[in-house]
């Protein structure tokens, strides 16, 4: 029996088209759809078919009869016949960077995005695309952090608060409230959800040191797998816990370091030094895992991965916090001062696509 039709040499499976109908009988003016898939006839047949210049039409056979149009745009937009994916798609549109980013951070101006759309779509494609950007000009008033993450989206308040303050106090929680340096990581492993995105905002530069280290952990992971691909299956594979504890919050959430999707695609990384738990791996497991681990650290410390660069009073990065590590390098020599934040990617993307819908 055959079941799919085929239109300007894509393939289309007649369950897909009776599914993705779009008469009113099937879709609310909202667009979201009325009848339930898993009702329909699944050997659902055409009684009549209609190639017009704007798309197709089909007469479904059976008792309903049901007429369905679908418009070469709708068609085009939606040809599933062919081998990239959605994943694959979303894969390339990132630009993976390394050191050879330094001088070439995306940076905007925080007066221009705050009064110009293009300004601001620009900063938010480039972290959808690199995974970071910075703001420089941020007004130093304490808070403004909070209209920044309010100009795209909306704060991911958690126990460290709607914003965080990165200071050296005496009796520290974490060791981010100490001077002590902070090698490469992703924040807040031991919780789930993880925050999606972070951002830190430089009110007071230390007198020396407080260098801010960043490296984009996509391209590390592809460089392991290419070079260390046995390390990569291990660190892709092998769960282990995250934890921290303080008098407020006990977390802890089990993950990879390296996050894979079912097509083998990258979608996120989980790496923090300070807060990874006792590995608990099968005996034989145990040191490849360490070395693996250890491989994957050097890849992103070192000088084909990492770029570094000292926050200046009213300079701001953003960045995505399942894709780029962050670091702090030199203990802080004199008063330093910066306000963190967390937010969410969905909000983020719905802005930019909104703005890319109106500007485009
Ligand atoms: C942290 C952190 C960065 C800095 O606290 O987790 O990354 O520059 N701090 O102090
Ligand atoms: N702070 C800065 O994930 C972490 O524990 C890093 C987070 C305390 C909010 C530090
Ligand atoms: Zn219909
Ligand atoms: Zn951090």
């Amino acid at each position: 029996m055959i079941d799919h039709l085929v239109y300007k040499n894509r393939r289309y499976h007649h369950f897909w088209l009776r599914d993705n109908c779009q008469c009113e009988q099937c879709r609310h003016t909202s667009g979201q759809r009325l009848h339930e898939t898993w009702q329909l006839n699944f050997a659902v047949a055409i009684e009549q078919i209609n190639a017009t210049p704007l798309g197709l039409e089909i007469l479904w056979s059976g008792d309903d009869r049901h007429r369905s149009f679908f418009s070469k745009q709708f068609l085009a937009q939606h040809c599933y016949d062919e081998e990239s994916t959605t994943a694959q798609q979303e894969a390339d549109s990132r630009q993976l960077w390394g050191t050879a980013l330094t001088d070439n951070i995306p940076c905007f101006d925080y007066l221009k995005v705050i009064s110009d759309d293009e300004e601001k779509r620009q900063w938010l494609n480039s972290v959808i695309t690199y995974g970071l950007a910075k703001l420089i000009n941020v007004p130093i008033e304490p808070g403004t952090i909070l209209k920044v993450v309010g100009q795209f989206g909306y704060v991911r308040t958690t126990n460290y608060g709607d914003l965080f303050e990165v200071l050296s106090v005496k009796k520290a929680v974490n060791l981010a409230y100490t001077p002590i340096p902070l090698s490469l990581h992703t924040d807040n492993p031991y919780r789930n959800p993880v925050p999606t995105l972070q951002l830190l905002h430089c009110l007071v530069k230390a007198d020396s040191g407080g260098v801010t280290a960043l490296a984009d952990g996509f391209y590390a992971a592809e460089i392991l797998r290419r070079d260390y691909a046995e390390a990569f299956k291990l660190l892709a594979s092998e769960k282990v816990d995250f934890k921290f504890a303080s008098e407020n919050a006990i977390l802890q959430h089990k993950g990879c370091m390296i996050e894979v999707d079912p097509g083998g695609q990258v979608t996120a990384i989980r790496i923090n030094n300070r807060s990874v738990a006792a590995f608990d791996l099968p005996f034989a497991k145990m040191l490849p895992y360490y070395r693996a681990y250890r491989q994957f650290m050097s890849i992103l410390q070192g000088d084909d991965c990492k770029v570094t660069l000292t926050l200046a009073a009213g300079e701001l990065i953003l960045f995505d916090n399942q894709r780029v590590l962050h670091g702090r390098e030199v203990q802080a020599i004199g008063a330093r001062h910066l306000q963190g934040c967390y937010a969410d990617r969905d909000g983020l993307r719905s802005t930019a696509a909104l703005l890319n819908a109106l500007l485009d």
